[in-house]
């Protein structure tokens, strides 16, 4: 295989020059600055990778251990670095194991690219060795996928792949190249990237009438309610969104992907909502005039029921994808765009408030909240530790400044209510699909995106199963990453459901594990184990401090829950502290 320096040379004023379908690929990687790719490779891929072996120093490519690893991992990567996270797969399986990932990428819209190989154009629709119809499965799950048979389509197919991905709203593309047009030599002009696809429109135009009727509402406010979800960080808008909620004194509550965008303890923060978010956010959501959303997408587990949502509020809504607004809230005034452009165009417009006595009733709630059930988690008086006071304990030892991986469960939503984050991009989680199996790839991939910080990656005894094959992408690739996991000995999460709502039958919710410091240990990852409470602080220490990956499994209380919690099917002003309220 030759690699693009032995063809001719683009730059010597020639037309075009021979390449492959492989070296264009490359050559379009590069183009977009990519400069990491997750991957796993097979038959069908195999042009590709052999193209890379001839640029492995400008393209860093991570052998991880499963597809779905590469995926979680291209997401964890794009979300602590704001760059598209760049995935290569094989055919039939290679492809399929994607198709998680890509689910999750597609609901949390993280911009990936997925180059897959396919078998020989002429094998297509034969079942030929490998062969799976990747473009129709993941069809759903992909902002937008495409199937290349010749050569000639690759550069102009995969600057737009960059685009779509990344551009709007961004969201995960899959590009499937059949091995015929990888081996294809063909006349190739360079690459050109990608500003604009007919009949793709990246960002709604801003109507002015509809920022003024917003400012007028917000204006008018007595009780305004800013809630903020990933838009806000998609759109590199953390600073004008600070100007906007700091100008009227605008209380601020964040969704789970939205948490970091502004410090958790900045003084207009009034928490989390959702499902186990914050009493005074959820509660007083039913109680606010003027609700104002700032990209995010009003998710069931963030309204509670609909039609006890909210009813009173008059409803702003700032988003980039048209199809949000009014979906599942009704809006009083749609604001469509890009936030990074509408919010200085209303914070212009707004009065300058206080709202002194409404930012009270937030407090008295925090208040409430902290002497009913946070005080009790940050000092428990079990003899068993808890998740809880684990992630206090781990606060004061970051300071606020790692990036938290967390898994799916009830550790999750510990991670989320009470880690400190000072920074945006902290808070990595799967947070619209839910997928058990995310943290340990996706915190791999965080510490390449951004690798001057610390990243933790927290995960269930459950959760730490499903992607465990991880591991060995750390031990070969030695990112320094650290990981916790929490072992209650149980599917906690639906271990809860089941106490809750099921009568305590715990139907398969108790699992066991294997000694997973001594897994560790087989990936020559050091790790320890921690079952009391006088050992805790220390073991935090020592895994922060170690200058390798570090694998820290700690014991915690088998049966504990997690609240608040806005029981399914009640409307978010129900939200209950303890089990004896539901
Ligand atoms: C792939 C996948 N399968 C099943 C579930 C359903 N589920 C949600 S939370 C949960 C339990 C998680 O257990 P664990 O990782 O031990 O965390 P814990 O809740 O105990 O903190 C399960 C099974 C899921 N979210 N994802």
């Amino acid at each position: 295989m030759k690699t693009i320096d032995q063809h001719t040379n683009p730059k010597e004023n020639k037309q075009f020059y021979q390449a492959t379908g492989s070296i264009a690929v490359i050559d379009a990687l590069l183009s977009e600055n990519v400069d990491t790719i997750f991957g796993y490779p097979g038959g069908a891929i195999m042009p590709i990778y052999d193209a890379l072996f001839d640029y492995k120093d400008k393209l860093h490519h991570i052998l991880v251990r499963h597809e779905q690893g590469a995926i979680h991992a291209a997401q964890g990567y794009a979300r602590v670095s704001g760059k598209t996270g760049v995935v290569f797969a094989t055919s039939g399986p290679g492809a399929t194991n994607l198709v998680t990932g890509l689910a999750d990428a597609m609901i949390d819209s993280t911009p990936v690219v997925c180059i897959t190989g396919q078998v020989f154009a002429h094998l297509l629709g034969t079942d030929a060795f490998q062969e799976t119809d990747i473009v129709n499965i993941t069809s759903p799950v992909t902002k937008w996928n495409y199937q290349i048979t010749d050569a000639n389509e690759i550069p102009e197919v995969l600057a737009k792949a960059f685009y779509i991905a990344k551009s709007g709203r961004p969201g995960p593309v899959l590009i499937d190249i059949t091995k015929n047009a990888q081996l294809q030599l063909f006349d190739y002009n360079g690459y050109k990237s990608c500003i604009h696809v007919r009949s793709y429109r990246a960002k709604p135009v801003v109507k002015p009438e509809y920022i003024q009727a917003a400012a007028d509402l917000i204006n008018q406010a007595k009780k305004p309610l800013v809630i903020f979800g990933q838009g806000v960080i998609l759109g590199n808008a953390e600073k004008e969104f600070l100007q906007f909620i700091e100008k009227a004194s605008l209380p601020t509550a964040w969704t789970i992907m939205g948490m970091s965008a502004i410090p958790t303890d900045h003084p207009l923060g009034v928490g989390m909502v959702g499902m186990h978010g914050n009493y005074g956010p959820n509660y007083l959501t039913n109680e606010c005039d003027v609700l104002i959303a700032v990209g995010m997408r009003f998710d069931d587990r963030v309204t509670g029921r609909l039609d006890k949502y909210a009813k009173q509020a008059k409803i702003v809504h700032l988003d980039i994808d048209p199809a949000e607004v009014d979906k599942n809230v009704l809006t009083t005034v749609p604001v469509w765009g890009d936030c990074k452009e509408t919010l200085p165009l209303l914070t212009a417009l707004l009065e300058p408030k206080e709202h002194k006595a409404w930012l009270q009733e937030f407090q008295d709630k925090m208040q409430y909240e902290e002497e009913v059930l946070i005080n009790k988690e940050r000092f428990p008086e079990t003899e068993e530790l808890t998740m809880s006071e684990v992630l206090f304990e781990l606060n004061e030892l970051t300071h606020g400044d790692a990036v938290m991986v967390s898994d799916v469960g009830q550790h999750q939503m510990v991670v989320c209510r009470y880690s400190k984050q000072n920074q945006t991009r902290s808070n990595i989680t799967s947070g619209g699909l839910g997928t058990m199996g995310f943290a340990l790839p996706a915190a791999i991939g965080a510490k390449f995106g951004a690798p001057e910080r610390t990243v933790v990656a927290i995960m269930g005894d459950g959760s730490a199963q499903m992607n465990l094959q991880e591991l060995g992408t750390i031990m070969q690739f030695q990112p320094n990453v650290k990981i916790i996991i929490l072992n209650n000995q149980f599917l906690g999460m639906v271990r809860q459901w089941q106490e809750l709502f099921h009568e305590k039958r715990y139907s398969f919710t108790d699992i066991t594990s294997p000694d997973f410091v001594q897994v560790a240990k087989g990936y020559h990852i050091k790790g320890q184990k921690v079952a009391e409470r006088s050992e805790l602080k220390k073991a935090l220490a020592e895994m922060l401090a170690s200058n390798e990956s570090y694998l820290l499994e700690i014991m915690v209380a088998k049966e504990d829950n997690v609240f608040p919690m806005v029981p399914q099917g009640k409307g978010v002003s129900e939200i209950v502290l303890s089990k004896d309220q539901i």
